[in-house]
């Protein structure tokens, strides 16, 4: 057949191409040597920003898209709301974005029920922790605590068996160390949770060391590859977690907290000195916000596009409109 007869996919296919795309293209960066760099963002201009520096994916992160809307993170949002950023990121870059799902809004089956959301939407991977459901933010001092550990088995087996292609990797979160045990609980939940399915570990750490993850990759001998999150222990590079065995690095907060500082800097600036011409050469120009947002596309799309009959151009408005109009 040749290629001007190839039948046009439905708007079905088309979803699952796109669908099978972002998952297989991060199996594929997993495939790689060296380190896969995710930067966390909140909505799709962060996604951009992330993607424009050279990361390798995106980290839609709970803690980015709570703190977004005012808010902890405690699985106060909805699975839909923290969603519809993770879709709405997914349909503006062309790096994978990983999900942060918490604890997977549920039990068994609400994960199943969220593997078939996010698989839909285009996510290349899906990512639940061990803790019990209302979760709260890791660094938060207090209530860390654990599922045991066959309940969390569970939900990683029914996340695998609810995904509809091969490509969407589900990532097993480990909090042990988070929540105060030692390395040896953290070691056994990340096998078991291997063996049930899992497509990769994530070892979670809150110190200021990155000991304790070095440790646990140094020991690690399944073959699901490790994720890590160096937020506290910062000092580590990523080529150096790499070679201790660690697969993806997600700077997980880093964007949301550059903006914060920034932000904050200029609306300082501009209400003590009454203008904002102190700050102009230190913030980005117009046109850099109209580039991120697809202006060129836009206007390329509506000259080609948006056509206007010739008898449209010459009707002159009625009174009516005149009067109602901006001046
Ligand atoms: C998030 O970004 O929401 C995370 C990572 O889960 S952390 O906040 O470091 O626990
Ligand atoms: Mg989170």
């Amino acid at each position: 057949m040749s290629a001007d007869r190839l039948p046009v996919p439905t708007p079905v296919q088309r979803e699952s191409v796109l669908r099978s795309s972002a998952a297989a293209k991060l199996r594929e960066l997993l495939d790689r040597p060296g380190p896969v760099r995710a930067a966390g963002a909140h909505n799709p201009l962060g996604a951009r920003l992330a993607e424009r520096a050279g990361f390798d994916a995106v980290w839609s992160s709970g803690l980015e898209i709570s703190a977004s809307q005012g808010l902890p993170d405690a699985d106060i949002l909805t699975m839909s709301e923290l969603l519809s950023v993770a879709q709405a990121m997914a349909a503006g870059v062309g790096v994978p974005v990983i999900a942060d799902c918490d604890a997977g809004y549920g039990n068994a089956n609400n994960v199943m029920h969220m593997v078939r959301r996010y698989e839909a939407a285009g996510i290349a991977a899906v990512c639940i922790e061990d803790k019990c459901f209302p979760k709260v933010n890791s660094f938060i001092p207090g209530r860390q605590e654990l599922v045991p550990t066959e309940e969390f088995c569970g939900k990683i087996a029914a996340a695998k068996s609810a995904q509809s292609g091969s490509d969407l990797v589900v990532i097993a979160r480990l909090e042990a160390l988070v929540a105060g045990w030692d390395l040896d609980e953290a070691m056994s939940r990340g096998e078991a949770y291997a063996e049930a399915g899992a497509d990769m570990v994530l070892i979670h750490a809150k110190g200021s060391s990155p000991q304790p993850v070095l440790d646990f990759l140094k020991l690690w001998r399944m073959p699901q590859p490790v994720a890590v999150v160096p937020t506290t222990y910062h000092t580590v590079t990523a080529d150096e977690l790499s070679e201790a065995g660690a697969k993806l690095v997600i700077y997980a907060n880093h964007g949301l907290r550059a903006a914060i500082t920034a932000v904050s800097a200029a609306f300082d600036t501009i209400l003590r000195e009454g203008r904002t011409t102190g700050i102009e050469d230190r913030i980005t120009p117009l046109s850099t916000v109209f580039d991120l947002q697809g202006m060129g596309r836009f206007l390329e799309a509506e000259k080609r596009f948006v056509r206007r009959p010739a008898q449209v151009e010459g009707v002159v408005p009625g009174p009516a409109q005149v009067e109602g109009a901006v001046r």
